[in-house]
């Protein structure tokens, strides 16, 4: 990778993962694809160029890689799962019009690129405990009808015109910089907000439900990781299982309260992410990704709780008034 483009630079993995290939390419080398509305500022503008990239826009992304002479490209755009619900023409036309206009771009340009898909590429028929790397994948959510799409177009492309699309199945998410936005997983982001900010925490997810989660340090590692693997150790491509730890909302609430005793958490389940959360994997097996290209997290559901209260009530400390 030498020049890169990140389209969705300033969403929840966008931002991290831009100043991160930054530190390790080069400023100069890394362009945040943006669109409209959601403008790079602070760090993210200053450190390097940024593009008008909206992915449903074949033109847009097409130029931004011909001006930036891009070898490699980032696709982090996607509605996530509740809010694609609300709005699955939408959710088809960015999770696979938009790719399909990366994979275009990438063909006639040469470009590797990079499409994440989901623990939502799942669904009820799936083996849940854990999760094969290779087997039945009949999602119910538009969600997931795009991430099974996007992995089958990405090996597609490999196969019949040799673009180097590589990708992972991301679990949810978890960080303290940039907030997710219509997630199934978001609830264990925001119970450490509630936490940090003393508030009691409503949980939409009901307990004993078990999903994959993943700190954001080891989800930006991966992403990078895979893309940086010798090519010739891939037997898979799109999309390999990755893990890190499972969880259900009363071992993430009991966790904190090692942490935060005065922490309050009350179930008000959400009939809707209940039912996504309900048809996803308890648990995936990652032992392809191990084998294939030496995938390993550095981080637990303890390492990441005190991580992410440290950090939290950093930001939320109350800021010193020098006069
Ligand atoms: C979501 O909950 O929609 C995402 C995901 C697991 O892909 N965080």
């Amino acid at each position: 990778m030498k020049n890169i483009l990140i389209i969705g630079a300033t969403g929840q993995i966008g931002s991290e993962l831009t100043m991160k290939l930054r530190g390790i390419y080069g400023g100069g080398n890394v362009v945040a694809g943006y669109i409209k509305g959601t403008e790079p500022k602070g760090e993210l503008a200053e450190s390097g160029p940024s593009a008008l990239v909206d992915i449903t826009d074949p033109v847009q992304i097409a130029d931004a890689v011909k001006k930036h002479n891009i070898d490699t490209i980032y696709n982090l755009a996607a509605l996530l799962s509740a809010v694609a619900e609300a709005r699955p023409q939408l959710a088809f036309k960015i999770g696979v019009g938009g790719v399909y206009n990366v994979l275009e771009v990438a063909r006639e340009n040469g470009c590797a690129v990079f499409t994440p898909s989901s623990i939502g590429s799942f669904g009820e028929e799936t083996p849940h405990n854990p999760t094969p790397q290779d087997t039945i994948q009949r999602p119910k959510t538009i969600y997931g009808v795009t991430k099974v799409t996007g992995e089958l177009l990405s090996d597609y492309y490999a196969r019949r015109f040799g673009v180097d699309t590589r990708s992972v199945r991301f679990p949810g998410l978890i960080s303290y910089v940039t907030p997710p936005g219509g997630g199934t997983t978001d609830y264990a982001v925001d119970i450490y907000y509630a936490a940090v900010q003393g508030r009691t925490f409503k949980c939409p997810i009901k307990a004993g439900t078990f999903m994959d989660m993943m700190y954001m340090p080891d989800a930006l590692r991966a992403a990078i990781e895979i893309m940086e693997a010798d090519p010739s150790r891939l037997k898979h491509r799109n999309s390999f299982n990755i893990a890190s730890m499972s969880f259900d909302p009363e071992i993430i609430y009991n966790k904190i309260k090692e942490y935060k005793p005065e922490f309050v958490m009350e179930y008000e389940p959400d009939p809707l992410r209940q039912a996504i959360a309900d048809s996803w994997p308890d648990r995936l097996d990652d032992s392809c990704a191990r084998a294939e290209w030496d995938w390993k997290p550095e981080y637990d559901l303890d390492a990441m709780t005190r991580d992410m209260l440290e950090k939290l009530e950093l930001k939320f400390a109350p800021k010193l008034e020098l006069h």
